[in-house]
């Protein structure tokens, strides 16, 4: 495409809704240009605050996001959104199905919502994801809110890209406890329990209490706050604002700052190091139909799976 990269950041950064728009679709479609922009934006980053609301189907994650977008913008706070749907495409301008919770924002030229689709077989969510919130983070957002289902490997790196992590649950489904023991005691900053009109959120709480208070430590010193909600109905919904300002406020300390910088950024380098060799090596077989033949060949007897993926990554390496 050609564009210059350098007027094309300059719009992004001024704000241009058309044109982070189209850089957003284009990350997710792994397009060329789209580094080097991104190298570009690079240097007016740093500044938004990403809040990620991670938990299971229908909890309530979308209806806490919507009234947490209006306390913010109540604060004058510009505020972006990324939804991540494990079902849809990638959407652009448009909010589909459960994010019409959302859509009475959607007219709020402070608020930036974009839902972002976990297809494509290779991974490489969390790249997009973080490249995702970077543009939001040099169009000026303040707050950035990260909406994922589930708690699989995918949502854990994407938990440390935030940097406060809210674990969204309800009373009644055992799971979610199951879930806690799984290890997302050591993710999460703030428990919410939505839907706590219900019964059993108290039962929940202490659960989750007990839970916390026998784990071992946070290795950075936060004790893990619980806070009860009824979101559709915005109740503790301010307490829970209240709760994310003292973890940010905590999060602030120049030494904690440092912390969470150096494990979020070697994470993301990481990843991205692997995208762009898995890139490198799918170019080099030639995708699909050099990856059937690879397999065929293994299939056939003629060469081990050892061996034929030390001959790619040699080939590669000429
Ligand atoms: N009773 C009750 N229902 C709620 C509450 N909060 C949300 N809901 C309802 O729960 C349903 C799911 O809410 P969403 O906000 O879409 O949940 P979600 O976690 O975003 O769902 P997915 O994005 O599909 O994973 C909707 O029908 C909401 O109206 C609450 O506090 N109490
Ligand atoms: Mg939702």
């Amino acid at each position: 495409m050609g564009v210059n990269p350098k007027e094309w950041a300059k719009r992004i950064i001024e704000g241009d809704i058309r044109a982070a728009s189209r850089l957003m679709r284009d990350i997710d479609d792994r397009m060329p240009w789209v580094s080097e922009v991104l190298k570009e934006l690079y240097p007016h980053t740093g500044r938004a605050y990403v809040i990620g609301v991670t938990g299971s189907p229908g909890v309530g994650k979308s209806t806490l996001v919507d009234v947490l977008i209006e306390i913010f913008r109540g604060k004058k706070l510009e505020i972006g959104v990324v939804v991540i749907d494990p079902t849809s495409p990638f959407t652009g301008g448009a909010i589909l199905g459960d994010r019409i919770r959302m859509q009475r924002h959607s007219t709020d030229s402070g608020v930036f919502i974009r839902s972002l689709a976990t297809r494509g077989s290779m991974g490489g969510l969390s790249r997009s994801t973080s490249d995702i919130l970077r543009v939001m983070d040099a169009m000026g957002k303040d707050i950035i809110l990260l909406e994922t289902v589930g708690v699989g490997q995918d949502e854990v790196d994407v938990v440390n890209i935030a940097h406060t992590s809210m674990i969204v649950m309800i009373p009644g489904l055992g799971d979610d406890i199951q879930a806690i023991k799984a290890g997302i005691l050591e993710i999460g900053d703030i428990f919410v329990i939505n839907k706590c009109e219900r019964e059993g959120a108290e039962r929940m709480e202490r659960e989750i209490m007990m839970m916390l208070e026998l784990g071992a430590r946070r290795e950075d010193g936060w004790t893990p706050k619980i806070v009860k909600t009824e979101a559709i109905k915005r109740k503790g919904v301010k307490e829970l604002v209240e709760v994310i300002e003292e973890h940010r406020s905590f999060q602030e300390d120049p030494e904690r700052k440092k912390m969470f910088l150096q494990k979020a950024l070697r994470i993301e380098l990481i990843t991205h190091l692997k995208d762009q060799i898995t890139t490198r090596i799918l170019d080099a077989i030639g995708h699909e139909e050099g990856l059937s033949r690879a397999v065929d060949e293994i299939i056939s007897g003629r060469i081990d799976l050892y061996s034929k993926s030390e001959e790619i990554l040699n080939r590669l390496m000429c």
